[in-house]
């Protein structure tokens, strides 16, 4: 496994980062892609995605370590069906021989919908990870993008920080939360979707996807029982 390879090479002393900390100092939260764009108003919003921003504010304080993903194309992205003669969003298209969902013009670089929500807290956020700037191809993990030909590097961040457990919220559940946990388990992390953190652009799609993420080992949380802690 990947992280078990990083912690070799970074000749990590498993003692220093593994044992005598509390289950939540190896635990990161990453919060995917809260901006305008998949906020009510924005070109590809997701019901409701504004109603989980306070529950992501309040279990933020339960981990040491926060990581956000930020969606963020080129204007002429190949995921926009406006990229693609007579084509409109949410038809598929065959991209490089694989499935791509076409969706409407969102988060392009430094547009106001790519920017992250200002009611969402990051003050204690370490990392922004970007991804989806190669025009050719999406990307919905905050690993890599959807054919794996490049990493953003987070997973090794995470193993650099001793994280073994990740656990994901944010928008939308059934595209950039599920890829991105779905990632997370082929990476050898642990992972748990924060089932009352996010939201799904197609909720029946998402209950499939869930079913998914959890015969692969992932777990579902509801954030109470962070606050419980
Ligand atoms: C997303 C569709 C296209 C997401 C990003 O954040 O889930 N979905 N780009
Ligand atoms: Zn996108």
């Amino acid at each position: 496994k990947l992280v078990e390879r990083l912690r070799d090479e970074f000749h990590f002393e498993e003692k220093l980062y593994f044992e005598g900390t509390s289950n939540i100092k190896n635990n990161a939260l990453i919060i995917i892609d809260i901006q305008y764009d998949f906020l009510p108003g924005g070109s590809l919003a997701v019901q409701d995605g504004n109603k989980i921003i306070p529950i992501i504010n309040k279990i933020q304080e339960h981990f040491d370590l926060i990581v956000i993903t930020q969606d963020w194309h080129p204007a002429n992205h190949k995921s926009f069906a406006s990229s693609h003669k007579d084509k409109k969003p949410y038809d598929i298209i065959k991209l490089h021989g694989a499935d791509q969902v076409l969706w409407p013009v969102h988060c392009v670089q430094g547009s106001r919908g790519a920017a992250i929500s200002k009611q969402l807290e990051t003050q204690k956020t370490s990392l922004i990870i970007r991804k989806g700037m190669n025009t050719e191809i999406d990307s919905y993990s905050g690993f890599f993008d959807n054919e794996r030909l490049n990493s953003t590097g987070l997973a090794g961040f995470l193993t650099e920080k001793g994280i073994n457990k990740v656990s994901i919220c944010g928008l939308a559940a059934d595209f950039c939360v599920f890829y991105t946990a779905m990632d997370a388990l082929d990476l050898g992390f642990e992972a748990e979707i924060v089932i009352d953190a996010t939201k799904a652009i197609d909720p029946d799609e998402f209950k499939i996807k869930l079913e998914a993420f959890k015969e692969k080992g992932g777990k579902e949380i509801s954030s109470t029982s962070f606050l419980l802690k």
